[in-house]
């Protein structure tokens, strides 16, 4: 969250900021509520869809926010307040009612021409009536607003949050009436140097309320989270917490899993947590055997059941053992775009479709880059059995020094481990992308890494790193030497010899090397093509020329001992603003398999063959055959 005083470099952009840190200190003045812990688990809850036309106002220059000195609007000309003329003397100069409407869950440029590439300022409008029972609670919940959300409802500030792709909630028990609410939110995706991500990117700014809105209704003591999962190492032992919300915080809770016939009871202490262990007879969960589980948490003021599945993952030298076995990471890399229309993904046919493809090419792993992607994203890998990536947009060139920019990506990291800790599929968090090497850097990912860590010791942490290269005898040698690999589980690296790097021919005469024990994937390599380009596979762009980059890139691949998995760039072309070449990139990366409109290109094939391969025989060269694991 931003706080009023911040560095010189938040000013460049105060308006925005401004309004941000007015309403905190309006709304803390008077005791309001902020974002409150996210909930656990909201489709085992009574949910209540607010996804649907909401009405807007395009506000480029924050006339709804500030003033004509920018000062924060606290009167009838405040958007938030959707005042009405109440006579013709009355001077208001927007109106909700006939401004237009966009689609939520949906990025705003996409839904209309002139919106594009705006980057800015909109209000959403939206009325709902809600009958709540007493002693019930009632929270608001957003699946992701890009970039900086303010909520209000009925005319009164709810808070804010920061970053784009996670959740957030707040509670409106006391504030919500039996008829005509309206929430307005105000959403502004203008990029800064200070935020996460920062001003520079590979990929489009997506706008608006891109995920769904949801009321979620609970029990005045209710199950906030959980995580249940077997101990590090163990396919038997099962270990997790629990947490109340609420006044009565002293409770017995009994966790079932009725399919295995375990069942167990725990008593909350005074701040109504339980730390909990028992043993049960289970089916682990695997990229071949998505079974999940439905397990059953019951208290004397709440129940949820989820559908979990249980599974080990660690590391052992360069090895990565799933329940215990070694296993290559068949990967693919994706962004959260929508497979067949243009704009965000977020739906579950969405995620099936995205998945689909990935299967299809023989993947048993995804590396959702570069931001968290949605929730139906990783509850439908874990259903068809495809292990998982996430990572937070620490990417490139973010401010380092910047204590506010190092709160605001921990504050990401943590919504989304609290959104994702019990998908069995979720199995590395990622917590930078090339960033650049410095002292700086290292303190600020060494941060992180840890709080991955600590706040989720069952998972394996992971960034793509920068390596160094040697030249000698006509050979080369990339050199894994990253000093931040000493906190990782898992390296990553992205490299692009034969497209930014070299040529393709070079990749035969290229070896690698690392510092550490430890197993690598190669999180990104590939090259531009515009499906339907052929020519010979010296010509740049064709499919030719990326199809044979794949087959020399999987030929280097084979040589190095240590890797244990691939993610290549990319499913699917995607647009991005820095992709200006008429006729080939039209503002879209070109480095998918499949195109913008769904179609394979010939690159496709030769990973699908590679993939196949290794899905027969496990391993990916002779020296990981023989590994005594
Ligand atoms: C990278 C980045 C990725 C880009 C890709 C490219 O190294 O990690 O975000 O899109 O290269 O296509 O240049």
């Amino acid at each position: 969250m931003k706080t009023l005083y911040g560095t010189g470099a938040r000013m460049a952009n105060p308006l925005r900021y401004l309004t941000v840190a007015a309403t905190m200190l309006v709304a803390a003045s008077q005791g309001r509520a902020q974002v409150s812990p996210l909930i656990q688990n909201l489709g085992a809850r009574s949910t209540t869809s607010l996804d649907g036309q909401w009405q807007t106002i395009v506000d480029p220059y924050d006339v709804g926010a500030f003033d004509y000195r920018g000062q924060p609007l606290k009167n009838s000309a405040a958007f938030y307040k959707n005042f009405k003329p109440q006579s013709k003397t009355d001077w208001v100069e927007y109106d909700f009612d006939t401004s237009g409407h966009l689609n939520v869950p949906g990025d705003w440029n996409t839904q209309r021409e002139s919106l594009l590439l705006y980057e800015g300022s909109v209000w959403y409008k939206r009325s709902f009536d809600y009958a709540k029972a007493p002693k019930r609670r009632l929270f608001l919940h957003f699946g992701a607003a890009n970039y900086l959300a303010s909520v209000y409802l009925n005319g009164e500030a709810l808070g804010q949050h920061e970053g784009g792709f996670t959740p957030f909630d707040f509670e409106i028990t006391d504030r919500v009436r039996p008829e005509g609410n309206f929430v307005i939110l105000r959403v502004n995706n203008a990029r800064a140097k200070e935020d996460v991500p920062t001003v520079n990117t590979d990929w489009w700014n997506y706008g608006g309320i891109t995920r769904p809105v949801t009321l979620v209704e609970v029990p005045e003591t209710f199950i906030q989270d959980y995580s249940i999962q077997f101990e590090k190492g163990s396919t038997r032992q099962i270990k997790g917490w629990l947490q109340l919300n609420g006044p009565e915080l002293h409770q017995n809770i009994t966790i079932g899993i009725p399919e295995a016939h375990a069942s167990k009871t725990f008593a909350t202490d005074d701040t109504g947590r339980v730390e909990f262990s028992f043993t049960a007879d289970l089916q682990p969960w695997s990229p071949e055997n998505p079974k999940l589980y439905a397990v059953e948490i019951s208290g004397a003021t709440d129940r949820v059941v989820d559908r979990i599945g249980f599974r080990s993952i660690s590391v052992q030298g360069t090895d990565i053992l799933l329940n215990g076995k070694t296993l290559f990471l068949r990967g693919i890399s994706i962004h959260e775009e929508a497979p067949t229309r243009p704009g965000r993904a977020w739906s579950v046919d969405d995620a099936r479709t995205l998945l689909g493809w990935a299967k299809e090419l023989g993947c048993n792993f995804v590396r959702l880059a570069h931001y968290p992607h949605g929730e139906a994203m990783v509850r439908t890998a874990d259903e068809m059995g495809i292990l998982v990536w996430e990572e937070v947009p620490v990417y490139w060139t973010i401010q380092w020094e910047n204590p506010d920019t190092l709160r605001n990506a921990k504050n990401q990291l943590n919504e989304l481990i609290t959104r994702d800790h019990n998908r069995a599929a979720l199995i590395i968090y990622s917590v930078a992308n090339e960033t650049p090497i410095s002292d700086a850097r290292n303190r600020f990912l060494s941060q992180l890494i840890q709080q991955a860590h600590a706040s989720d010791p069952t998972r394996l942490v992971s960034a793509a790193l920068q390596a160094s290269e040697t030249e000698e005898g006509g050979r080369f040698t990339i050199h894994i030497n990253d000093p931040i690999a000493n906190e990782l589980d898992v390296m990553g690296n992205n490299e692009y010899i034969g497209w930014y790097v070299r040529r393709i021919a070079d990749l035969d005469v290229t070896d690698w090397a690392s510092k550490y024990d430890k197993p690598l994937i190669m999180s990104e390599f590939g090259a531009d093509a515009l499906f339907g380009d052929h020519g010979d596979a010296q010509t740049r762009w064709t499919e030719e020329y990326q199809e044979s980059l794949y087959v020399h890139q999987i030929a280097m691949l084979r040589r190095i001992p240590f890797l244990r998995g691939t993610t290549p760039w990319i499913l699917k072309d995607f647009r991005s603003p820095r992709r200006t070449l008429p006729g080939i990139e039209d503002y879209f990366n070109r480095k998918g398999l499949v195109s913008n409109r769904g179609e394979k290109k010939k690159a496709f094939f030769v990973l699908q063959e590679f993939y196949r391969e290794l899905q027969n025989t496990r391993r990916l060269a002779d020296q990981y055959e023989n590994s005594p694991r």
